[in-house]
């Protein structure tokens, strides 16, 4: 089951407390003070991980706590630290500190961000001995460890999303381009997780069908449209089997503007499939119809491998030219 949304709760690790203890020397009843202070309490880190379905491994688990410091000990000792956690989550993942508002964005693999931080070890009663107090009882409490939730969201970063409405060939054409081996079905709905592949090193992104109403929660609802928003640029698949090219291009668009009028700003191509069921009339007349809506129209089949083949340089071309415009912005 694909998870894109959850709430964890994290702990840092408590401090140890302080000791009093006394050292012990032949002839002396009571040495000096010898307690040691407690050793630190271990931090909570998130780690970035390439796979997109780890948040699945949270669903039932939802609590984790980094390990305590180890109290202070006699002869001085200070407490063993307590191990610091990583909490792994996908590239791409948002963490919103409930208590403090802060927001961390996960955008690189291996990135790791100090989430909370484990607590100071208390004092010992070594640490307060003086010249007017040599023989002090005194100690101070292990701090507490940071505490939050945080909201997980997951927004997929990918260079380029595949969208259309349900049957459109989305998964047939990340199967075409890339090495992935997504499950294609001849009705609506195969597809109910996002998937990756990767096309000479950009990563394309298929995103579950949408269709009319899914920002208000139709079909498989407006779930996905949030992994629209951090790919590149939008590979828009309308299926030539449908009546209307037009509508089908029209629903998803105004999905896209309703979720996030800035959707529609992303640099899209129009790629027409199932050329295999259509008239060379009815094509060319339909190609015309789209250009008026987006100049960057392609027909493609899965039957004919040089429709695939042109529609790859020309999809490389474009991804080329989207990344140099926004290393440009950047
Ligand atoms: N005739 C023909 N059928 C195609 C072509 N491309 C895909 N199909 C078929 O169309 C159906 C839907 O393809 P998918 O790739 O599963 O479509 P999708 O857009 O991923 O669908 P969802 O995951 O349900 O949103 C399958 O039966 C495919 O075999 C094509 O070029 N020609
Ligand atoms: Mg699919």
């Amino acid at each position: 089951m694909f998870i894109d949304e959850l709430t964890l709760t994290l702990r840092a690790g408590n401090g140890g407390d302080g000791v009093v203890r006394w050292r012990h020397e032949k002839g002396i009843a009571l040495g000096g003070p010898a307690g040691g202070d407690g050793g630190r309490g271990g931090d909570v880190y998130a780690l970035a991980q390439q796979d997109i379905g780890l948040l699945a491994r949270y669903r039932k688990h939802k609590e984790f706590t980094a390990e305590n410091g180890d109290p202070g000990a006699r002869d001085s000792l200070h407490g063993k630290s307590g191990e610091d956690l990583l909490v792994e989550f996908p590239v791409g993942t948002i963490l919103t500190n409930r208590v403090t508002g802060r927001v961390i964005s996960l955008l690189h693999l291996g990135e790791k961000v100090l989430l909370l931080k484990g607590g100071n070890g208390g004092y010992g009663n070594e640490h307060f001995k003086s010249s007017t107090d040599r023989s002090p009882k005194k100690v101070t409490k292990g701090y507490p460890g940071e505490v939050a939730e945080f909201d997980v969201e997951l927004q997929l970063i990918a260079d380029a999303g595949l969208i259309g409405l349900p049957n459109a060939g989305k998964s047939s054409v990340l199967n075409a381009l890339t090495k992935a081996s997504v499950k294609v079905g001849a009705y609506p709905f195969t597809t109910l997780e996002p998937n990756l592949g990767s096309f000479y090193g950009y990563i394309l992104a298929d995103i579950p069908g949408l269709i009319e109403g899914a920002g208000e929660g139709k079909g498989l609802g407006h779930k996905f449209l949030r992994h629209v928003r951090r790919t590149g640029m939008l590979i828009h698949l309308v299926s030539l089997e449908g009546e209307d090219v037009e509508t089908a291009y029209a629903t998803i668009r105004s999905e896209l503007g309703g979720y996030a009028p800035e959707l529609l700003e992303k640099e899209e191509i129009v790629v027409l499939t199932k050329t295999d069921v259509c008239s060379r009339e009815k094509l060319d007349e339909t190609i015309a119809r789209m250009k008026k809506h987006n100049p960057h129209v392609h027909a493609i089949t899965l039957y004919d491998d040089a429709s695939i083949e042109d529609f790859a340089r020309v999809l490389s071309r474009e991804l080329e030219r989207v990344q140099k415009g926004r290393e440009a912005v950047s």
